[in-house]
């Protein structure tokens, strides 16, 4: 499959699997699985057809591996919009964390922090250049870095996605370190 398709695929994905599963005609159970025959259906319905040599493909070739497929079932690994709970355990993080973000949401990011905005929690990034990647995608990026270590000494809970994204409900502004 070439880039293109690739992309555009698990942009589609990405659409029903975190954000708008009805429009496609699917439910997604409580923690964001659906049977790949009932997903492949629903897009030869849709005249999206796939096959599921493809759909393995996107998964293992998707550049965040934002897609699992375990026992039958696939999910997106991070990003809903709908009510999902990924079961995840609770993790100790690493000392720093780092958000990627936009010059025009800092002011209101100083007064309050970061927040989970549409999604189900702040993503946060391992590392800086996968911050940058994240900021830039709103225009020139802004990175901060967040001290998860103090965080998580007051109480804050750290969760990782299956393809290494960090969550965590909010951050407040005193774990924030501007540039
Ligand atoms: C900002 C993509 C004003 C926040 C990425 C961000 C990531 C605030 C935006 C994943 C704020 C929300 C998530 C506050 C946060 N006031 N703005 N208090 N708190 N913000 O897309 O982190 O390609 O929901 O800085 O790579 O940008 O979809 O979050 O700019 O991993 O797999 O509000 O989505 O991954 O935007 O991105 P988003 P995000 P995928």
């Amino acid at each position: 499959m070439d880039e293109r398709r690739l992309v555009k695929v698990s942009k589609y994905l990405s659409r029903h699997l975190r954000h708008d599963p009805q429009r496609l005609g699917i439910e997604l159970d409580a923690q964001g699985w659906v049977d790949v025959d009932v997903l492949l259906a629903a897009l030869e319905r849709q005249r999206f057809p796939l096959t599921r040599a493809e759909l393995d493909e996107v998964v293992e070739r998707n550049d965040k591996r934002r897609y699992v497929i375990r026992d039958g079932r696939i999910r997106a690994s991070q990003g809903h919009t709908v009510d999902v709970d990924l079961g995840l355990e609770p993790l100790d993080p690493p000392a720093e964390l780092f958000h990627g973000t936009a010059e025009g949401f800092l002011a209101a990011i100083r007064a309050e922090g970061l927040k989970a905005m549409d999604r189900h929690d702040v993503h946060l990034s391992p590392d800086y250049a996968t911050a940058v990647r994240v900021g830039s995608r709103r225009g020139r990026p802004v990175v901060l870095v967040v001290d998860a270590a103090r965080m998580a000494a007051e109480g804050h809970e750290f969760f990782r996605s299956d393809n290494g994204v960090w969550l965590t409900e909010s951050v407040p502004p005193w774990a924030i370190a501007f540039p």
